[in-house]
């Protein structure tokens, strides 16, 4: 996994980003997960019980700017943490979101999916 750090784009020391600050525990957050690419943690303001964000450590403004290896390391710890935070909340089903861009509801400019697990009891909202 060492092998897959990747360079940011170049910004990251100079935009005053929250989840560069939280990948770099600058700023506490319920963390479930960690590698030395990618962080699992709570989303803050969660739109269902167990509400997560999955990010790359480094930063990258959204999907379209992600390097392949990067991306590719993501993917494959995501299905895990998915589970895991299903298992953890007792939801048999999540919806996956990932918005990309100030015209969509993109409010945090460093890449993040959120996995959003489905309770029996929620109304249908995504
Ligand atoms: P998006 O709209 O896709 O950019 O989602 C941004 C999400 O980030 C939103 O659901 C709230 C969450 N968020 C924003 N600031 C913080 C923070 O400081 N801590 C945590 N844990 N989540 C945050």
């Amino acid at each position: 996994e060492a092998d897959i750090v990747i360079a940011n784009n170049g910004d990251a020391g100079s935009y005053d980003c929250i989840f560069c600050k939280i990948a770099k525990k600058e700023v506490p957050a319920n963390i479930i997960y960690e590698d030395e690419n990618v962080m699992a943690f709570l989303d803050i303001a969660p739109l269902t019980k167990g509400h997560t964000l999955i990010i790359p450590k480094y930063h990258y403004y959204n999907l379209a700017s992600m390097p392949p290896l990067v991306i590719s390391h993501l993917g494959s710890v995501l299905p895990r943490i998915a589970r895991a935070v299903c298992e953890a909340v007792d939801a048999p089903d999540f919806n996956m979101m990932q918005n990309n861009g100030i015209r969509t509801s993109q409010v945090v400019f460093h890449l993040h999916f959120h996995i959003m697990p489905h309770h029996p009891t929620d109304a249908k909202k995504f």
